[in-house]
C-alpha cells in the first residue's frame, strides 16, 4: 500500500523520522512551495528564498537517491494553497490511503494534519526528546536552563571529565561576554553564490513577495548540507575560538561578529545538533579553541534551543497569547523600517532588512528590550520577530519572543524581564556615539529614550517586580532619587511615549 510521505520546509534532514518510516521502492514523498506557508506572516524574502531553494535541492537529492518525489513549486500551473490541498491532491494522484509526517515544530500545522487524519512521528532531529524534557520538568516549580544543560551534558557526554564537567565548572561566562575591544579583527564570512536553482527561486520570490520588508540580494546563505557544513567549518576555524569573549558584543559596522550564523541551518535540518556539538568539543580537545568558548558555543546548542523547543511543546498552544504584563501598544513603524533617531534601534533593523539576521543580543538588548520598556503588545512582536529573521519558527521563536525577550508568560523563561537603560547599550556597542540622543542624559529632550522608559516601566510594573531579590536594587536607587527628578523623569517618558503614539519621528 502506497504511503504519502509529507517533509515540510524545515524538515530537510536525510534522517528524518518520516523518511526512516517509509520504502523508496513503494511510497512518495510530497514537498510543496504553498501560499499558507509563505505568507502566515509576512516572511523576510531571505528567509522564502533559502527554504524555497533548500526544499528544491532537497527534492533533488532524495531523487538521485531513488525516491519518487511530488513536488509543487509556488508558480506551478497548478500551485497548492496549503499543505493539506498538498496532501489531499497527492493521495488522489498516486492513490495512497495512507499519509505520514514528523510533527511539525508548529500547533497550527500539527492540528491541521492531525485532523486530517495525517500519522505523526516524533521529531528526533533534537537532542532531548519531549518525554526527556517532560521528565525533567515534572514536579520542578522553576524550569531553568541551566539545571537542563547539565542533564543534557551528562545525557551526551559533551564536555564531561568522567562525571564532573571539563575544567571543574559547568559554565565559563563569567570570562565570556567582554565589552567590544579596540583592534579587534573580524574575519571575512563565508559567503555562498547562489547557483541556477537558488537564481531562479531568487527570481521567483522578488516576483510574488515585492513587498515584504526585507533585502532579498545579495543572497549569501548556503542552502543545501554540505553548503551549510563549509559555513559551519569555517566557524569552527576562524571565530570558535574568539566566540565566547565578545558574544554580547555589538558593532555597527559588524553585522556578524564571531557568531555561528548557523540557526537557519540547523532550523531547517541541513545541519544536526548533535553534530555541531561534536565538532566544536572537537576543536577543543584539538587545542584550536579555549573551553570558555567552546562550552559557551555548545550550551547555545545543547542548552538553549533544546531547552526552548521543550518549553514551547511543555507550555502548549495557548502561548503564543499570553500577555502577563497587559502591553497593549501598537508595533512602531520603525520595527518596519520607518526612520527613528534610536540609533541602536536603526542599525538593528536595518541590518534586519539587509540579511534577516541579527545576533542574540541584538534581538534581545535592543529591539526586545525597547519592546518590553515600551509596552507593546507581546503578541505583534511575536510576529515581528517570527517574519524578519531566516531562522524564525514558531517553537523556538514563541518562547524566546513571549518569554524570554517580553516577560509575557509571567516568568516561565525568564527569573527577571530583561531590561536596560541606555547604560548598558553604551557599554556593550558603539551605537550611542552615533546617536542623536545622549545616553549619559537622563531627563529633557536629549535623555535616551531606554533612560527614561527604562524607569518608567519599573515604575508601572512595581508591584510585579519589587519583591523579586534580583530587582530589588534598582528599587533602591530609584527610591534614593530626588522627587523632583524622579517626577522629571517619569513625565518625559510619557511625554516621549506620546509622541511615539502619534507616530512622531522619535
Ligand atoms: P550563535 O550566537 O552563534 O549561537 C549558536 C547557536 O545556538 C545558534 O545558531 C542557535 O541555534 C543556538 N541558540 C543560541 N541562543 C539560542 C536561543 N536563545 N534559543 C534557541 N537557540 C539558540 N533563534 C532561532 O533559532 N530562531 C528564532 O526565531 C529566534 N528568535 C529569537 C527572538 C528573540 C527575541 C531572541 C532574544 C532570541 C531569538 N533566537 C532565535 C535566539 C538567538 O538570537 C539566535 O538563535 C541566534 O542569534 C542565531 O544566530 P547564530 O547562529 O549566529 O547564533
Ligand atoms: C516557513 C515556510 C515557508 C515560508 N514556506 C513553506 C512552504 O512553502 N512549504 C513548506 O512545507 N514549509 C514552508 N515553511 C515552513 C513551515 O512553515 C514550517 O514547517 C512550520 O511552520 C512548522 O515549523
Ligand atoms: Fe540607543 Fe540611547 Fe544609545 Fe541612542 S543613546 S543609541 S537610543 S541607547
Amino acid at each position: 500500500m502506497v504511503k504519502l510521505v509529507l517533509v515540510l520546509g524545515d524538515q530537510l534532514s536525510e534522517g528524518l523520522s518520516a523518511l526512516k518510516a517509509a520504502d523508496k521502492a513503494t511510497d512518495v514523498v510530497v514537498m510543496a512551495e504553498v501560499r499558507a506557508e509563505a505568507t502566515y506572516v509576512p516572511h523576510h524574502p531571505k528567509k522564502i528564498a533559502l527554504i524555497f531553494a533548500a526544499m528544491r535541492k532537497f527534492a533533488a537529492h532524495l531523487r538521485a537517491q531513488g525516491w519518487t518525489v511530488d513536488y509543487t513549486a509556488y508558480d506551478a500551473p497548478e500551485p497548492a494553497g496549503s499543505i493539506r490541498e498538498a496532501l489531499l491532491r497527492g493521495a488522489e494522484t498516486h492513490g495512497a490511503p495512507e499519509m505520514i509526517a514528523t510533527r511539525p515544530g508548529e500547533f497550527r500545522l500539527i492540528a491541521e494534519l492531525e485532523e486530517m487524519g495525517v500519522r505523526l512521528l516524533e521529531d528526533d532531529r533534537f537532542i532531548a526528546s519531549h518525554s526527556e524534557f517532560e521528565a525533567w520538568a515534572s514536579g520542578r516549580k522553576q524550569l531553568r536552563m541551566e539545571y537542563f544543560y547539565r542533564e543534557m551534558r551528562r545525557k551526551t557526554g559533551l564536555l564531561m571529565d568522567g562525571d564532573k564537567p571539563e575544567g571543574g565548572k559547568w559554565n565559563f561566562d563569567h570570562d565570556n561576554r567582554k565589552p567590544p575591544a579596540k583592534g579587534m579583527a573580524f574575519p571575512e564570512r563565508l559567503r555562498t553564490e547562489p547557483d541556477g536553482v537558488t537564481r531562479e527561486v531568487i527570481d521567483l520570490v522578488a516576483r510574488e513577495f515585492p513587498d515584504n520588508f526585507g533585502t532579498l540580494e545579495p543572497f549569501w546563505f548556503a542552502t543545501d548540507a554540505e553548503g551549510a557544513q563549509a559555513c559551519l567549518s569555517d566557524f569552527l576555524t576562524h571565530c570558535l575560538p574568539t566566540f565566547g569573549d565578545y558574544q554580547d558584543a555589538m558593532l555597527a559596522d559588524q553585522k556578524f561578529l564571531y557568531h555561528g550564523l548557523i540557526s537557519f541551518y540547523l532550523n531547517i535540518g541541513l545541519l544536526d545538533p548533535l553534530a555541531v556539538c561534536h565538532q566544536a568539543e572537537a576543536s577543543y580537545r584539538a587545542g584550536h579553541a579555549p573551553l570558555n568558548a567552546v562550552e559557551g558555543f555548545i550550551r547555545q546548542i545543547l542548552g538553549w534551543r533544546e531547552y526552548i523547543r521543550g518549553i514551547y511543546f511543555h507550555e502548549g498552544p495557548d502561548y503564543t497569547t499570553r500577555n502577563g504584563l497587559g502591553h497593549t501598544r501598537a508595533l512602531p513603524a520603525f520595527f518596519w523600517g520607518a526612520p527613528t533617531r534610536m540609533n541602536c534601534i536603526s542599525k538593528a533593523v536595518a541590518q534586519t532588512r539587509d540579511e534577516a539576521y541579527a545576533h542574540h543580543i541584538q534581538r534581545l538588548m535592543i529591539t526586545g528590550n525597547f519592546a518590553l520598556l515600551a509596552g507593546i503588545d507581546p503578541g505583534e512582536v511575536h510576529e515581528w520577530y517570527l517574519a524578519v529573521y531566516a531562522d524564525a519558527f514558531e517553537w523556538v521563536e514563541a518562547p524566546n519572543t513571549i518569554g524570554m525577550s517580553q516577560f509575557a508568560d509571567g516568568g516561565v523563561v525568564a527569573s527577571k524581564p530583561y531590561v536596560s537603560s541606555g547604560a548598558y547599550i553604551n557599554k556593550m556597542s558603539d551605537y550611542c556615539k552615533g546617536c542623536s540622543y545622549s545616553v549619559t542624559t537622563k531627563i529633557g529632550d536629549k535623555a535616551c529614550p531606554f533612560n527614561l522608559l527604562y524607569w518608567d516601566f519599573l515604575l508601572r510594573h512595581r508591584e510585579k517586580f519589587q519583591g523579586n531579590p534580583r530587582m530589588a536594587q534598582m528599587y533602591r536607587t530609584w527610591e534614593r532619587m530626588d522627587v523632583t527628578r524622579r517626577e522629571a523623569v517619569l513625565r518625559d517618558a510619557g511625554r516621549w511615549l506620546k509622541r511615539l503614539d502619534a507616530g512622531e519621528v522619535v
